[in-house]
């Protein structure tokens, strides 16, 4: 498989990494009792530059992420490269273009960071960070992630499943649904003091407690075994690889559980386009376009990669379940 670069980066500097991770010869994590997972190390070599490989992270997280379990892996294809995963993001507080997040971010500063969890738990509180991580164990996962747009990535993160956070809060009988916000801090995001903006700031998005607690939820803290990039949602954001992207909320300050079902930013703009589910689903397409394929990155005008977008995004042995006797079309 032969990963194309983006033409604005000179052959000379490029430094394909030898293969990312050849030094693991097989997998042996295991995702969550019974999850199933196909397991694999079998992809093509990744690259990027040096220069965009900075590490910005505080010493205690480079510590964490390179102690970071490297081999629960729960997708075989091809990663895509560092370049393509961090420049080319929707991250609407820094601007509305692909590039936009990455050529404004640069003066965001999120260390030292604090979470707030509230709601249905026994012990609310606001946490440092620093905190939330200790003991935490980190763990290595290559996921696609698949945007409503019809474009996708694969991305190695490096976080730890939302459930192990969730459980130490000791959530209530009542918590039934899990609320997340990201932070609303003009200074920092200039496109939350735009006066045009549709977009009601902070942006807030839900999952339901099961889907919250399945093993295949993370928290981001890290990718390509670096620290996240401002862009990608430092220092802490959802990935949730069966639904769409806009799920997958980035830069996480606050987190509720709660017993009715949250607002999400993107149902509240445009409630027939995006659901409170958004499930990737090949047979339902958006209003305005098909949802039957996706342009996996990197993919040019001239050298297009178009895949078949696949049920659950390929995790429908995984969550299947969670929606047997749901009107998929209904709740999108
Ligand atoms: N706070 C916040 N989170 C967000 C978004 C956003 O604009 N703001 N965009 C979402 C969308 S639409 C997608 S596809 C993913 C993109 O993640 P990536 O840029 O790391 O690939 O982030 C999601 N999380
Ligand atoms: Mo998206």
């Amino acid at each position: 498989m032969l990963i194309k670069f983006p033409s604005k980066i000179p052959a000379s500097e490029i430094t394909p990494e030898p293969i990312y991770r050849a030094r693991r010869d097989f997998m042996r994590g295991v995702v969550g009792a019974g999850a199933g997972m196909a397991l694999s190390s079998a992809w093509a070599a990744p690259a990027h530059t040096d220069k965009d490989a900075v590490d910005r992270g505080p010493d205690w997280l480079r510590k964490q992420l390179a102690a970071a379990r490297p081999d629960v892996v729960v997708a075989k294809d091809p990663l895509t490269p560092f370049y393509n995963v961090t420049h080319y993001n929707n991250f609407y507080e820094f601007g509305y273009q692909k590039e936009d997040p990455a050529a404004n971010s640069e003066g965001f500063n999120p260390y030292p960071w604090n979470v707030e969890i509230a709601g249905e738990v026994g012990k609310p509180g606001s946490y440092h960070l620093e905190d939330l991580l200790k003991g935490m164990e980190l763990e290595e996962r290559v996921y696609r992630l698949r945007c409503v747009e019809a474009w996708s990535m694969v991305i190695p993160w490096i976080g730890f499943p939302l459930a192990s956070l969730l459980k130490r809060f000791e959530p209530t009988s009542k918590a039934k649904y899990v609320a997340f916000t990201t932070l609303k801090d003009a200074k920092q995001f200039p496109e939350q003091k735009s006066y045009f903006s549709s977009i009601d700031w902070p942006y807030i998005e839900g999952l339901r407690m099961d889907e919250a607690m399945h093993p295949l939820t993370i928290l981001a803290v890290g990718l390509y075994g670096k620290a996240l990039p401002n862009q990608n949602g430092a220092p802490l954001r959802l990935v949730v690889p069966w639904k769409y992207g806009f799920k997958s909320i980035k830069s996480i300050v606050r987190i509720e559980l709660t017993e009715t079902q949250p607002k999400t930013t993107w149902s509240e703009i445009a409630p027939d386009e995006y659901g409170f589910y958004a499930n990737v689903n090949p047979k339902v397409d958006h209003p305005r376009w098909s949802q039957a394929t996706e342009r996996r990155l990197p993919s040019t005008l001239f050298s297009p990669n178009i895949v078949p977008t696949q049920m659950f995004n390929g995790y429908a042995d995984e969550v299947a379940s969670l929606y047997s006797g749901l009107d998929l079309r209904k709740f999108y």
